[in-house]
């Protein structure tokens, strides 16, 4: 797979040590990559050379393998095992782990620096990388499910919670590689996009946490532990699977309807997704 290689270069300047060392653990653990694939699928859906997106799809991979390291901590989810294997304070320590979920968010925005688009798309594109994942985006979605865990008992909020802490993070590849394609005008209908796909996706996850083992999952199942308010417990698992269907049919439908973008390979990532088993 081509991030793989993306990944594998990413950190190659900076110095050896112990949180590098860290970063390249979590990094390299092999997760599903969804999100650079997202944004190699909408470049080349829009003709273009899906090389133009490599240092924003290396850096969209550290955002999400920081904000996991983070989210593994004791301080919030306290998990054991993340992407097969042992999460990074586990392997480490928490203070490390800490250090590498920050030099991975810190060496995400030295990439997308690093990106040799033409410098006025790259700001936008670096601005859209903040706001998706900073305290509008991802950062505000974790503080609201982290302070209304117990609290929440209403989907809407829940729903909220989601578009925040998953969809930002999915919205991002998508809007990022139609900035670079060139079509910027459309990055409002792929953030929506981003938005209805991941509500799918979190509803799929806790679906899974439910009817897989933490083996099978390839990382803890903690939700029931952590007495998590999430779609199964609110709407009960089969009214929680007819509403990711709905979801992803609506987001391939979106996907569709998107002029001047060939769709057939995104549509198919998505159907691939919706598939998954972990
Ligand atoms: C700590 C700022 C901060 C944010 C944490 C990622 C996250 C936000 C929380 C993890 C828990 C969770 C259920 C998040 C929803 C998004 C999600 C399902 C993440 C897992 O993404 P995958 O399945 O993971 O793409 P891999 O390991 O395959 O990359």
């Amino acid at each position: 797979m081509r991030i793989e290689d993306v990944l594998k270069d990413s950190l190659s300047s900076v110095h050896e040590s112990r949180v590098k060392e860290a970063m390249l653990y979590s990094l390299l653990a092999g997760g599903k990559r969804i999100r650079p694939n997202l944004l190699y699928a909408v470049l080349r859906g829009y003709g273009r050379d899906e090389a133009e997106g490599d240092s924003f799809a290396a850096a969209i991979e550290m955002i999400h393998t920081y904000s996991l390291i983070h989210d593994d901590l004791p301080a919030m989810d306290n998990d054991d095992l993340r992407r097969g294997r042992k999460t990074c304070h586990k392997q480490f320590d928490e203070a490390t782990a800490i250090l590498a979920g920050d030099g991975l968010l810190t060496q995400a925005f030295a990439s997308a620096a690093a990106s040799e688009v033409p410098s006025d798309i790259k700001g936008k594109c670096i601005a859209v990388l903040a706001e998706m994942a900073g305290p509008d985006g991802m950062v505000l979605g974790q503080d609201l499910d982290i302070r209304e865990e117990t609290g929440v008992t209403d989907w809407e909020s829940l729903k909220t919670i989601h578009k925040y802490k998953t969809g930002c993070l999915l919205s991002a590849p998508l809007m990022i590689g139609a900035l670079i394609s060139g079509h910027g005008d459309d990055t409002e209908k792929w953030h929506e996009i981003g938005e209805t796909i991941g509500l799918a996706f979190q509803i799929q996850d806790d679906i899974l946490d439910v009817v897989l083992t933490a083996e099978e999952f390839g990382k803890s199942n903690s939700d029931d532990r952590n007495s998590k308010v999430t779609s199964v417990s609110l709407l009960g698992i089969e009214e929680a699977e007819k509403l990711m269907i709905r979801l992803y049919e609506r987001g391939k439908e979106l996907i569709r309807s998107v002029s001047g973008f060939q769709s057939d390979e995104l549509v198919g990532m998505i159907t691939d997704i919706q598939n998954r088993r972990k």
